[in-house]
C-alpha cells in the first residue's frame, strides 16, 4: 500500500520511542517524510553509554535538538522531541499519551546490545529493568489512557527470540501449530531460546504483548528483526547534520558494520570462533520501510499479536568476512569466541508477510562497497582502534579462554 501524503486521511500521529538511536532516527525521518506527524521520545541513554564506554559513533552525530531543527529546514516538516525515560518516567509518558492520543507508537527504546547486557551484574540488571520495565510501562499507559483499541504499538523485536540452531526447518512468523497434551490443536508463540540477557528481555516483552492483547485488546505488531547494517537512508543523507549513528566497538557494533570499519582500517576482520554462526540481515533503509508498512497494516483490536520476520537475507559470519575480504583485500582473523553460542548453525527464515506487502529488500550485493568507501572510509580517522577487540564475555570460562588466547 502507498504511504500517506500530508493531505491523506492516512496521516497519523506517531510516537517514535528511542527515536535518537541507530534504527529510530532514520525511521522517524522516513515516517515524517511520508507525511505522518512524528514525535520522538528518547532519554538519550545511548549517548550516555557512549560516555561510559569511552566510545563514540563512527559518524559525527548532531545533538537531538539540532537534528530536528535541520530536518525542519531541509524538509519543511516538523518533528517534535520529548526527552523522557520510558522505564522511569511513567507519569510523563501517561500524560504524553493522554495529550497526543497517538495512532501508532513505534517502540525502539531498549538497551539493545547483547555483549553490553552480558558485561556484569550491573548491566544485566539495567538491561532487564530498562527493557521489560519500559515495555510494561508503555502497555499499561496505553490501557490507562483508554487507547487500547485506538493506538497500534509496533515493537522492534529480534530474530534472536527463536534461538539459533534449534528450529530444524524454516522459522515461521512468530507462531507454530502444535498438539497440546491430550491432542488439542493449538497455535502458540514459537518457543523462546534467548542467547543473552538482552535477547531474554525480548522474549519477556513478547509474553507481555500476548497478555495485554488478550486481556485488553491492545493492537500490537512485533517485528522480529535481524541484524541491521548500513548507516544512511535517503532522508539522513540529505544533510550531514542528519547523519545516522554507526557503532563499531565490540559491545554495540553489529558484525557487518564492524567488518566494514575493520576493512577501511585494513585490520584483520574479527571472526569469533569458526564464524559458523548464520544470522539474518537487513539494511537500515529497509528497517524504516518495514516499520512504515507495519504502521499501514495494523491488526484489528482484539486480534492476536501480529508478528513479522523483518529480514532480507541470511549469511554465515565467515562467509560475510570472506565477502568483505574479497571486496577490500583485508585479512580475516579467527579469534576466541567471547560468547556462548553454537559453533555452527543453519538459519532458514520466512519473511513472507512483508514480501506480500511489497517489500523488496536491499541486499549486501547492492550496497556493501558504497558503505565501505562512503562511510567507513570517510570517517575512519575517528576510530579508536582500542575498541575493536571484545571486552564482554558470556561467562567466566569464555573470559578465561579469550584471555588465554590473547
Ligand atoms: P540504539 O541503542 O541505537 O537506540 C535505542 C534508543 O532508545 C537510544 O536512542 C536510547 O537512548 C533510547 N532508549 C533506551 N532506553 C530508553 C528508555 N528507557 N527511555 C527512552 N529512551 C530509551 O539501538 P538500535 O540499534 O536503534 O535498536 C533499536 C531497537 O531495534 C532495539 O529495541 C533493538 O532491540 C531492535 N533491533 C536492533 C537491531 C540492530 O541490529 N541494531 C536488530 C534487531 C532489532
Ligand atoms: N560476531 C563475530 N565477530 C564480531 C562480532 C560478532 O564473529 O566482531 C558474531 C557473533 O558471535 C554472532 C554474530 O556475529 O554470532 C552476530 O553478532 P552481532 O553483534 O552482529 O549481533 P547480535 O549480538 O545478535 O545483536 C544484534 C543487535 C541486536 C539485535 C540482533 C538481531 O545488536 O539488537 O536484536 O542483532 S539477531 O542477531 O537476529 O538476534
Amino acid at each position: 500500500p502507498a504511504e500517506p501524503t500530508m493531505a491523506d486521511p492516512g496521516r497519523k500521529t506517531v510516537l517514535v520511542l528511542g527515536g535518537d538511536g541507530f534504527c529510530g532516527w532514520p525511521t522517524a525521518l522516513h515516517l515524517s517524510e511520508a507525511g505522518h506527524d512524528v514525535i520522538i521520545v528518547d532519554n538519550l541513554s545511548r549517548r550516555k553509554i557512549d560516555l561510559e564506554l569511552e566510545c563514540a559513533s563512527l559518524t559525527p552525530i548532531a545533538s537531538m535538538n539540532e537534528r530536528v531543527r535541520v530536518w525542519g529546514d531541509v524538509s519543511g516538516r516538523d518533528i517534535r522531541f520529548v526527552r523522557l525515560d520510558v522505564a522511569q518516567d511513567y507519569d510523563l509518558l501517561a500524560a504524553l499519551l493522554a495529550a497526543e492520543r497517538p495512532d501508532a507508537i513505534v517502540h525502539f527504546a531498549e538497551q539493545r546490545a547483547a555483549p553490553y547486557s552480558m558485561k556484569g551484574a550491573r548491566e544485566k540488571r539495567y538491561t532487564v529493568d530498562n527493557n521489560v520495565g519500559g515495555t510494561h510501562n508503555l502497555l499499561t499507559a496505553v490501557v490507562e489512557a483508554g487507547l487500547a483499541a485506538h493506538t497500534h504499538i509496533v515493537h522492534l523485536g529480534t530474530m534472536g527470540v527463536y534461538g539459533y540452531g534449534t528450529s530444524g526447518g524454516e522459522i515461521p512468523e512468530g507462531y507454530i501449530d502444535v498438539l497440546l497434551p491430550g491432542g488439542r490443536p493449538s497455535k502458540i508463540l514459537h518457543p523462546a531460546y534467548p542467547g543473552s540477557v538482552y535477547h531474554a528481555t525480548k522474549c519477556l516483552d513478547a509474553l507481555l504483548f500476548q497478555f495485554y492483547s488478550r486481556n485488553d485488546g491492545l493492537r500490537v505488531t512485533d517485528l522480529h528483526q535481524g541484524i541491521v547494517w548500513g548507516t544512511n537512508t535517503a532522508a539522513t543523507a540529505r544533510d550531514e547534520r542528519l547523519i545516522n549513528r554507526f557503532d563499531y566497538d565490540s559491545d554495540y557494533g553489529t558484525v557487518l558494520n564492524r567488518f566494514l570499519v575493520q576493512a577501511a582500517l585494513d585490520v584483520p576482520l574479527t571472526v569469533y570462533g569458526t564464524g559458523g554462526q548464520t544470522r539474518a540481515f537487513i539494511h537500515i533503509s529497509d528497517t524504516a520501510k518495514c516499520v512504515a508498512l507495519a504502521i499501514g497494516n495494523p491488526p484489528e483490536a482484539g486480534a492476536p499479536v501480529e508478528i513479522f520476520n523483518q529480514v532480507a537475507e541470511t549469511h554465515r559470519v565467515r562467509d560475510l568476512a570472506a565477502l568483505v575480504a574479497a571486496k577490500t583485500g583485508t585479512k580475516v582473523a579467527n579469534i576466541a569466541n567471547p560468547r556462548k553460542e553454537a559453533a555452527e548453525n543453519d538459519l532458514d527464515v520466512s519473511n513472507a508477510k512483508f514480501r506480500s506487502l511489497g517489500y523488496d529488500p536491499v541486499t549486501l550485493e547492492d550496497g556493501l562497497l558504497d558503505e565501505v568507501v562512503g562511510i567507513a572510509g570517510k570517517y575512519k580517522g575517528r576510530v579508536d582502534t582500542g575498541k575493536i577487540m571484545p571486552v564482554s564475555f558470556w561467562n567466566s570460562s569464555r573470559r578465561k579462554e579469550c584471555v588465554e588466547a590473547g
